[in-house]
C-alpha cells in the first residue's frame, strides 16, 4: 500500500494508523501546492479531489477520505481492536465520532488556516469550535479514549487535527482533559514513528 500525505495536515492519521497496525506502506509525500508528488506525478491524477489523504491499494485501488481510509485499515486486522466489528453498535458509536470529528473539528477549524480570512469571521469560527471542545473535554473527563478505555482509529484522528490548534494560537491547557488526551496520544510509539517519518522527508 503507499499512502500519499503531506506533513502535518489530515493523512497523519491514517498514517498513525499504518503504524498501530504494523501495517506495510510506503509513504508518498505530496506537494499540496503544485500537486506534485516527490517522485514527480501529477497528484491529480491520483486523486482527483487533489488533496490528502489518498491509499493506494496493492489491486490499484485509491481510497480516500480520512474516515474511510481508517475503517478501511483497521477492518484489515481485527484483532487490533481499533475498530469495532463492522454492523455492532459500537462500530456505529465510532461512526459517530469519525463524523463529529469530520464535520465539526476538521471541516469546522480549517477555514482557519485561510491567512486572508477577517478576523470578525476567525472569532465567530473560534466561539464554535470551543464549544465543541467543551463538549470533548466533557466526554474526556470520564474516559481515556473516545470511544472508552482503548484506542481506536477516531483517537488518532481527533489528535491530528486538535494538533493544529497551535498554529491557530489556541492553547488546547484551557481544556484539561483534552490537554491530557492529546499527550497521551502523543507518547505512543506509533505516533511519535509517525511524527519523526513526517518530520524528516
Ligand atoms: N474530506 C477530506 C478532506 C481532506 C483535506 O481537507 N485535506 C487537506 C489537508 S488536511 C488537503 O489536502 N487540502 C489541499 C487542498 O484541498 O487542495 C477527508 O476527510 O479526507
Amino acid at each position: 500500500m503507499k499512502l500519499y500525505y503531506a506533513p502535518a495536515t489530515c493523512s497523519l492519521s491514517p498514517h498513525i494508523v499504518l503504524r498501530e497496525l504494523d501495517l506495510p506502506f510506503e509513504l508518498i509525500k505530496v506537494n499540496n501546492k503544485s500537486k506534485k508528488t516527490a517522485d514527480g506525478r501529477d497528484f491529480l491524477t491520483i486523486n482527483h479531489k487533489g488533496y490528502v489523504a489518498a491509499l493506494e491499494l496493492d489491486n490499484g485501488q485509491i481510497l480516500t477520505e480520512g474516515p474511510i481510509i481508517v475503517q478501511y485499515l483497521a477492518d484489515m486486522k481485527p484483532e487490533s481492536g481499533l475498530a469495532p466489528a463492522n454492523g455492532s453498535w459500537a462500530r456505529l458509536r465510532l461512526q459517530e465520532w469519525l463524523n463529529f470529528i469530520t464535520s465539526e473539528i476538521h471541516a469546522g477549524s480549517a477555514p482557519l488556516f485561510n491567512a486572508e480570512l477577517p478576523e470578525e469571521a476567525r472569532q465567530i469560527i473560534r466561539e464554535k469550535l470551543f464549544r465543541r471542545f467543551a463538549y470533548l473535554d466533557t466526554t474526556l473527563s470520564t474516559t481515556d479514549y473516545l470511544t472508552g478505555t482503548s484506542f481506536s482509529v477516531a483517537d488518532a484522528y481527533l489528535f491530528t487535527v486538535l494538533g493544529w490548534c497551535a498554529c491557530f494560537s489556541i492553547d488546547l491547557n484551557r481544556w484539561h482533559a483534552l490537554a491530557g488526551f492529546m499527550t497521551r496520544i502523543e507518547r505512543r510509539p506509533a505516533v511519535q514513528a509517525a511524527l519523526s517519518a513526517e518530520a524528516a522527508q
